[in-house]
């Protein structure tokens, strides 16, 4: 095995990150290691974080990631910026947000930024991000990108679960389904429910989706810290219906 992809089995972040570069530019020199790779991939829980603008999205993989570290779990997260990449504005905010990690082993954090490209990062960018972090041994990877555009719906079509975060001042549901969230949302969260009207937006998120088959939903308060352990359980209950390849014993632990 190519010695860069052996380094990525063994979960080294400092190789990982240097590939992730690699990728970013579309260097055709990432192609071998992440070919080599490809059998000890499958593993991780994809998790997309999608939603408006500023309705929690950051402060919610910060306590997720929490949660799942006690759990023992090993998370990767990329953040997809999909508007102001020089600015750093919005990768500086979501490092901020998410500083609890930033000297945790266990977690690997990452923006990925668009550089000026019309329509939005590249989806085959994402895919072999969440590639490498599946083989580096990641447990868990969240993707957190911004609304559904045209060109972000594809993430979802990446992410094994799909969440997503809105709020209970959002009001309007007719807007939620005009914006095209329903059909890629796996769960709703109602985030912010520190706030009041979270108890009407959960009932008119279910109702949405309809009686056969309601949509999970679930309240929580990133602020505050509530709500998150029940997420995780619904989202590992996810896992367990939908996952098909085991993780072998010590394969990208450290
Ligand atoms: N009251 C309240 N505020 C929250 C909660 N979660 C996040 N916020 C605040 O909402 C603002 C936006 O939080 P972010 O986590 O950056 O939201 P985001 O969805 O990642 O934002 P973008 O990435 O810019 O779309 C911040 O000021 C947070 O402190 C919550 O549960 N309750
Ligand atoms: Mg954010």
């Amino acid at each position: 095995m190519n010695g860069r992809a052996r380094q990525i089995r063994k979960g080294d972040f400092r190789t990982a990150a240097k590939l992730l570069t690699a990728i970013e530019r579309g260097d055709p020199s990432a192609v071998p290691i992440l070919k080599a790779l490809t059998p000890y991939t499958g593993r991780a829980h994809v998790i997309g974080i999608t939603g408006p603008t500023g309705t929690g999205k950051s402060s919610l993989i910060n306590g997720l990631t929490t949660g799942y570290r006690k759990l023992k779990q090993r998370v990767g997260i990329l953040a997809v910026d999909p508007t102001s990449p020089i600015s750093g504005g919005a990768i500086l905010g979501d490092r901020i947000r998410m500083r609890d990690h930033l000297t945790d082993p266990g977690v690997f954090i990452r923006s990925l930024a668009t550089r000026g490209a019309p329509g939005g990062l590249p989806l085959l960018i994402i895919a072999e991000a969440v590639h490498l972090l599946d083989a580096l041994g990641m447990d868990v990877v969240f993707i957190e990108t911004i609304g559904v555009g045209q060109d972000q719906t594809a993430v979802f079509s990446i992410a094994r679960t799909t969440v997503v975060v809105v709020n209970p001042t959002m009001g309007d549901e007719v807007q939620l389904l005009k914006a095209g969230f329903m059909e890629v949302a796996d769960l709703f969260v109602v985030n912010k429910a520190d706030l009041p009207g979270a108890d009407t937006m959960t009932l008119q998120l279910a109702e949405l989706s309809g009686p056969e088959n309601p949509m999970p939903v679930f309240k929580t308060s990133a602020l505050r810290h509530l709500g998150l352990d029940e997420l995780i359980k619904g989202l590992n209950d996810r896992t367990r219906r939908t996952r098909h390849v085991k993780r072998p014993k010590g394969i990208g632990r450290r």
